[in-house]
């Protein structure tokens, strides 16, 4: 504009990382091809009632026949870099044992691709795709499945650490832990407080664990990290059972996961929050030595911010077991099709708090973005205007967190295309490319246009 302020995104410095994001179980499809085995998500999604419309990846976006393709459209869109992961089942079927050559070549053929293209390859170690015969042994639970993962972790680096230079070990454990261990609507299914935490203390040592074998492995430098789902967690009022929920919401969501990574220890409030509850964090001795292992980058994923209430409607601050009310208040705001609230300055509020409380470590947001009832036109074209909106506010965000003093290196869209949404199917869309589940055709929407403009703007290519 003429008269208005400079936008914030154009404070982003020519360094910036720009990117797409995906993850393996939501677009390859191809799930019994050349020796991969089930995942807990393919058995998950046989549950009856589990997912929205029985849906399931067997096909999703059949990016595993697409490979080459979508890696154009990245490269279209004059991104950096791209963040895929790699399937478990399909480079070590059942998680344990040798690799599997067939199943390695594909994502050899994706890093070759992309660096043909002038496209950085990410890569996430663990999207939530665990072999379905590990959790026949206990899943995360499972001290065991660990050490699995650091196996799993050095064959893959082994194959491709020649050429990938950034490596995170999870995507959002709090989810693989509470959504799949605690409350059931993610794979497998289970719902007990106890199998959940059991299941993040072992993400987290297997994340430490995979660390500590991909720096002995790699014979040059290599960036390092994990990727947490971060929330902010703020009072309804300024009362002290409002607070206390507030606290004991950031404590489960956010700090059981940043403390021991780089604090070294879990913290006693949330300790203490779940011994009422009966549950132990199942640490052993030097476990948290190495969880706490330095690495190079956090990988924070953001959708929006929470406000919550230790007070039900009717005043009362227990519930009918005596247990603290924890509620979270629903405000008037505008809404994605997720039903999440749209709250770009909790985005900003967050990466300015993990500055303040986790100084020195270098962020990078590896996911971001929303899902809106897209509506084609007559050519599959989407204008989605709301998607771009709603981008643009979250970017200005980053760049205010930036101008705040946070450190924060680099911004992934999720997602390159619309994908298989887990528990929701195919029913919500993320994708700045629009995928027709019939023809398999992609089209480019607003949002991927928009994308790609700011990307050039920014960098001062034009
Ligand atoms: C990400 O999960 C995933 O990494 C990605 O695969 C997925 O497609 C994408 O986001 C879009 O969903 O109200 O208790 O559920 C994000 C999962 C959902 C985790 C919202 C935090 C809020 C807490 N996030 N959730 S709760």
């Amino acid at each position: 504009t003429t008269t208005g302020q400079a936008d914030p995104i154009d404070t982003l410095p020519p360094t910036f990382r720009w990117g797409v994001a995906t993850s393996s179980y939501q677009i390859e499809g191809a799930v019994a091809e050349d020796g991969r085995t089930p995942s807990i998500w393919d058995t998950f999604c046989r549950v009856p009632g589990a997912v929205a419309n029985g849906d399931h990846g067997d096909v999703a976006c059949d990016h595993y026949h697409r490979m080459p393709q979508d890696v154009a459209l990245i490269a279209d869109l004059g991104l950096d870099t791209y963040r895929f992961s790699v399937a478990w089942p399909r480079v070590q079927p059942g998680g344990r044992g040798p690799a599997n050559p067939a199943g390695l070549a594909f994502y050899d053929r994706l890093v070759d691709e992309l660096l043909g293209r002038g496209v950085d390859p990410w890569v996430t170690l663990y999207h939530w795709d665990l072999p379905q015969e590990l959790e026949d042994a206990g899943g995360w639970p499972n001290r065991d499945t660990a050490y699995r993962f650091a196996d799993y972790a050095e064959l893959v680096f082994g194959a491709l650490g020649d050429r990938v230079k950034t490596w995170t070990t999870l995507n959002e454990p709090w989810c693989s832990a509470m959504l799949g261990y605690a409350y059931g609507n993610h794979a497998p299914g289970r719902r007990n407080l106890g199998d959940g935490i059991a299941a993040a203390h072992h993400l987290l040592l297997g994340h430490g664990l995979a660390v500590q074998r991909l720096r002995a492995a790699a014979a040059t430098p290599i960036e390092l990290g994990l990727t947490v789902n971060l929330s902010t967690a703020d009072p309804a009022t300024d009362s002290a059972t409002d607070r206390d929920a507030a606290r004991a919401a950031d404590g489960l969501g956010n700090r059981l996961y940043l403390d021991p990574v780089f604090r070294g220890s879990y913290p006693q409030d949330v300790v203490a929050d779940l011994a009422a509850e009966g549950v132990r964090v199942p640490v052993q001795e030097g476990d948290l030595e190495v969880i706490s292992a330095p690495i190079d980058v956090l990988g924070v994923n953001f959708y929006f911010g929470q406000v919550h209430s230790g007070v039900d409607e009717q005043g009362r601050d227990r519930d009918e077991h005596g247990k603290p009310v924890r509620r979270v208040i629903r405000r008037d705001l505008p809404r994605t099709a997720m039903d999440w609230e749209i709250v770009p300055e909790s985005f900003t509020e967050l990466l300015v708090r993990l500055h303040r409380d986790y100084p020195g470590v270098p962020l990078v947001i590896t996911e971001n973005g929303a899902a809106f009832d897209d509506k084609p036109d007559a050519d599959g074209f989407v204008a989605d205007d709301d998607r771009v909106a709603y981008l643009t506010e979250h970017l200005r965000a980053v760049a205010r967190a930036r101008q705040a003093g946070a450190d924060v290196r680099g911004y992934f869209a999720w997602s390159l295309l619309d994908n298989f949404e887990w528990a929701y199917g195919y029913d919500r869309r993320f994708g700045i490319v629009r995928v027709d589940y019939d023809t398999q055709r992609r089209t480019p929407k607003r949002s991927a246009q928009w994308y790609r403009d700011t990307v050039r703007r920014v960098r001062g290519e034009r």
